[in-house]
């Protein structure tokens, strides 16, 4: 659309808006986890969103010249399906509109907490909320302390730098006190708990940097391995549809694009010449055979092997089967991934003789297969395959299509995890930057350190029902934390010395029952007599939200005030708004007033912190609004517009740079020059100074030096050796349990919600009939089978289907075909709706919670990260029963 008959006007009460064709709609600017959005609102209801096109008063687009050809993006956005159908989610009615208490929870009387998840509620109003929520806040911090308050939000929110949970949630939630349950490194796993072990970016969680790869890759891309990576869903993460045109024109080059997933993918299915479908849990037995094939051949880079990696001749023994007797030939991989030899060595023949980009996972980094029970060595065998082709010289590099747009790294703008209004730098990146640009040294910063509260407790997130089960238990490892390698290697015990044990529970969101693992665990937690009060702060009812004893509404961010970039994260992945071909920075307006009688979680806050007795400290006098200007003059926005301007506009898109120096990631590495990248990392804290990675060696270690030192001080882990190893995965095919349950099941990311936002709630998203699909009358979750696996089940498309394993049942639609092979199923995970045939933990879910047939068991011994993406299950025709186990 464009924007020719759009006039400037002012609505309401300073609410800036464009109005169309002189027509009561106005258009308003907002964003979401899938792009920024132009907002057509009319008589206080949101008529459509749509993404934004630019006009001739923003700024010009970037251009490459590569190959002859010049290639510029669109002058527009793009948006993810689920942010398409966010009208459908912001009117759903699932929405909660009002606080609501279990009708059988009496805080003075009897609480009924073996009926969590099980009765139902009745409206109460919010001073009726405060009175009971307060009352058990006070009365548990007076006989436990804050530890004994547990609390946590997820991984996603709904957009926006102020509202976030790193900004107003840490704000409020380090002012009372509490016990933060640490989330593990979902996305990152086995680049955290393996990757980073092999080459350091610790800062990045073990992920590469990814700068100025797409004109490195325009130049000289010949192949691309696309290696459990599938951008066209996954997006990298937040980016919408900004990389697919950058795929088109690498096709369009000529660029062969190879795929290795279990499941034929829909990038495959666009732009695939071949793809590999390994069984699961063996992809290491893939790149060792690909590894020991150039050993063999000749056909990797010697020079660089020489002078940039550390243990490699011991390694390369252990490949050719000197020290093991087992050479990890091509046929031995064929055995172990039912890939056939022939194959293999032509893909390692072409891949030594091309530039080949490894597209390991969907961001440069990331990919199902580093959440999986092989993840460690999966994502260590990246790393090994990258460094035996020289990685960091022209048109060979770990890159996954998704990252590395040309824009201005310069421009500072923080992303989500900068803290916001938190000022909290041990749970948030605060402390890097934003901080101390955001607060004028007047305030406080309301973190940990200065406020009485008890933060020197934390869980695993992934345990978070073994706590309330009031197990006492020690773990090794904490994920999201990077200050060094060894960081992650730190001991912790639940309770904490000194500290409490878990007696209410804090939740914001719902999600877990779809997305943690073994999770007919996080229902009958909730039953726990330990646990005496829960209070969960929503949006939508769905998941374990029901098992609450109090609900406090929350309001979309259509219905609030708030700032942000389009994608831009930051924290652990710095500089990644260079997934977009622009950087956008978006006022997000508040388009409609909070429908019901609910409030944005900073109203939310700021309403309990006047009941506890800190509003003062926690609003400083401000609203949302007041907040989003403060945070606008502490960014290096001012220089291009006024806040008003921008008030008025609702957008910026930042100049391109064009004075800016191309830094090409890991070239700096590969030249053995000092680190040149904007990149945040500790440059320098090893024997080579700024010319080498962060290791203790400066090189890529074959055999990490920092496990070997954990090994020396008695942590030996079976599952996690200092030498990259082909461990075989302790749940695959290989396992006692296949026998039992002989199916593999991949549990990769939804391709039309965003995790469990846009799922359930009579959303768009239910309307496809790839997301769900509706059978008389209910919305089945969907498993994919193959044909011959289906056929000795005797199951037809469309059958509903049981999948189960000794961790519980799921009730599913089959949708039958040859997108596995025999022997793999696929599911995707992050379903919304939680619903228990019988009694909630013990029965089977007709929602379609696939995550309760995956494995509760770390990762390995001292890595306490989830393997979601391996279980062995069974599937069956189902029959109607409700499974009940206790
Ligand atoms: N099987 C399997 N499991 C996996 C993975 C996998 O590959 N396979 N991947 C893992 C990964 S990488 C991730 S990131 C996790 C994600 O797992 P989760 O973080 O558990 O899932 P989300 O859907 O992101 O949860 C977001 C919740 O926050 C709520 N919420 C959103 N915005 C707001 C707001 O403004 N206010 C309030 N009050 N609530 C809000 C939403 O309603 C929702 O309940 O899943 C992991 N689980
Ligand atoms: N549409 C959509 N986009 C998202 C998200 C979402 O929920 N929905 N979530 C965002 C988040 S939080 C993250 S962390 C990223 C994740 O991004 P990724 O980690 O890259 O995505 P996944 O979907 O987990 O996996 C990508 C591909 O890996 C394959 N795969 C799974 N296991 C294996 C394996 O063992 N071996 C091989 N070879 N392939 C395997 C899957 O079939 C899938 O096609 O995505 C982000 N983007
Ligand atoms: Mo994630």
């Amino acid at each position: 659309m464009q924007n020719e008959n759009v006039s400037c006007v002012t609505v309401g009460a300073g609410t800036s808006a464009c109005s169309i064709n002189g027509s009561q709609e106005v258009r308003m600017t907002n964003s979401s986890t899938g792009g920024p959005v132009f907002v057509y609102v009319k008589d206080g209801k949101i008529v459509r969103l749509t993404p934004m096109d630019f006009d001739e008063t923003d700024p010009e687009s970037w251009k490459i010249e590569a190959r002859g050809k010049v290639f510029t993006p669109p002058r527009k956005t793009t948006i993810a399906p689920f942010t398409a159908g966010q009208k459908s989610m912001v009117y759903s009615d699932k929405r909660i509109l009002y606080p609501m208490k279990r009708v059988d929870f009496d805080p003075n009387g009897e609480r009924n907490i073996q009926n969590r998840g099980v009765s139902g509620y009745e409206r109460i109003s919010w001073d009726e909320a405060a009175e009971i929520v307060c009352g058990e806040v006070n009365r548990i911090k007076r006989e436990y302390g804050p530890s004994a308050i547990l609390s946590t939000p997820s991984s996603h929110h709904l957009w926006g730098n102020v509202g976030y949970r790193h900004s107003t949630y840490f704000r409020f939630m380090n002012m009372m006190g509490f016990t933060y349950a640490d989330h593990n490194p979902d996305s990152w796993e086995g680049w955290h708990w393996g990757g980073m072990h092999m080459w350091g970016f610790s800062w990045r969680l073990g992920n590469p940097e990814q700068y100025d790869l797409l004109e490195d890759g325009l130049k000289y891309a010949e192949m691309i391995v696309f290696w459990s990576s599938d951008p066209e869903v996954n997006s990298g993460i937040y980016a919408a549809f900004e990389s697919t045109i950058r795929r088109k024109w690498l096709k369009d080059l000529g660029v062969k694009m190879v795929f290795i997933d279990p499941f034929f993918n829909h990038t495959a299915n666009w732009i695939g010449d071949k793809w590999f479908s390994p069984k699961t849990g063996t992809d290491h037995a893939l790149s060792f055979a690909i590894a020991y094939t150039w050993l063999t051949e000749g056909s990797y880079d010697k020079e660089y092997v020489a002078t940039h990696a550390y243990g490699f001749e011991e390694w390369s023994e252990y490949v050719l089967g000197k020290t093991d007797g087992e050479p990890k030939t091509c046929e031995w991989a064929e055995k172990e991934t039912g890939i056939p030899a022939c194959d293999i060595r032509a893909l390692a023949r072409e891949w030594g003789k091309k530039n080949t980009y490894l597209a390991a996972g969907g961001l440069g980094g990331w990919g199902g297969a580093c959440r999986a029970t092989h993840g460690i060595e999966w994502s260590r065998g990246m790393i090994a395959l990258a460094t035996m082709q020289g990685m960091g010289k022209p048109g060979s590099n770990m890159w996954s299509t998704t990252q590395g747009a040309p824009l201005d790294t310069e421009f500072y703008f923080p992303g989500y995890a900068e803290g916001g209004i938190s000022g909290d730098c041990d749970n948030s990146a605060a402390g890097f930057k934003f901080a101390w640009r955001m607060f004028d040294g007047k305030t406080t910063f309301p973190s940990p350190s200065n406020i009485n509260n008890g933060q020197g407790q934390h869980i695993p997130r992934l345990k978070i029902p073994e706590c309330i089960m009031g197990k006492e238990f020690q773990w090794s490892g904490k994920g999201f934390c990077g200050g060094d390698i060894p960081h992650q290697m730190h001991q912790y015990q639940y309770p904490a010395p000194g500290y409490s044990r878990i007696k209410m529970y804090w939740k914001y969101g719902g999600p877990h029952i779809g997305t943690m693992t073994a999770t007919n665990r996080y229902a009958k937690m909730y039953t726990d007599s330990e646990l005496d009060f829960v209070v969960s702060q929503s949006i939508w009812f769905e998941g374990e939200v029901p098992f609450a004893d109090v609900i406090l509404p929350a309001c979309t961010n259509y219905e609030r005030w708030d700032i942000s970039e389009f994608a831009n994260c930051s924290g652990y992945i710095p500089d990644n708004y260079t997934l977009c071909n622009h950087r956008v920075i978006s006022l997000q307006m508040k388009c409609i007033e909070p429908l019901g009688e609910s409030k944005s979680d900073y109203d939310i806050y700021a309403f309990f912190a006047k009941k506890l007795g800190f509003e003062g400290q926690f609003t400083e006098g401000k609203d949302e609004l007041a907040w989003v200007e403060q945070y606008y003059n502490a960014t290096d926005c001012p220089k291009l517009m006024t806040f008003a301007d921008f008030f008025k506009k609702g957008y910026l898109v930042v100049p391109d740079n064009t004075t800016r120096k191309k830094t090409v990631a890991l070239r700096w590495f590969a030249e053995e020059r000092e680190k040149d990248t904007p990149d945040w990392g500790p440059r320098c804290n090893n024997s080579v100074g700024y010319k080498g990675l962060q290791t203790q060696t400066g090189k890529v270690e074959f055999i990490a030096t920092s496990i070997k030192r954990f090994e020396e001080q008695g942590f030996v882990d079976e599952y996690r050796p200092a030498m990259h190893t082909y461990v075989k995965a302790w749940e695959s095919h290989h396992c006692e349990l296949a026998k039992k349950y002989p199916l593999g099941m991949l549990s990769p990311h939804p391709r039309f919600s965003m995790h469990t936002m846009g799922d359930g709630k009579d959303s768009f998203m239910n309307d496809i009939k790839d997301h769900r699909v509706e059978v008389d009358g209910y919305s089945y979750w969907i498993i994919r089978i193959n044909s011959e696996d289906a056929a000795a089940r005797g199951i037809k498309e469309g059958d509903l289907v049981r999948a189960f394993n000794d961790r519980g049942s799921v009730i599913l639609y089959a949708q039958v075909g040859e997108r596995t092979q025999p022997g793999t199923v696929h599911s995707y995970e992050s379903c919304a709706v939680y619903d228990p045939l019988g009694k909630p933990g013990c029965s089977a879910d007709r929602g379609g919670c696939v995550n309760i047939l995956t494995p509760d068991r770390y990762m390995s011994k001292y890595a306490c990260g989830m393997a979601p993406n391996s279980a062995q299950i069974e599937v069956e025709k189902w029959n109607g029963d409700i499974y009940e186990i206790y």
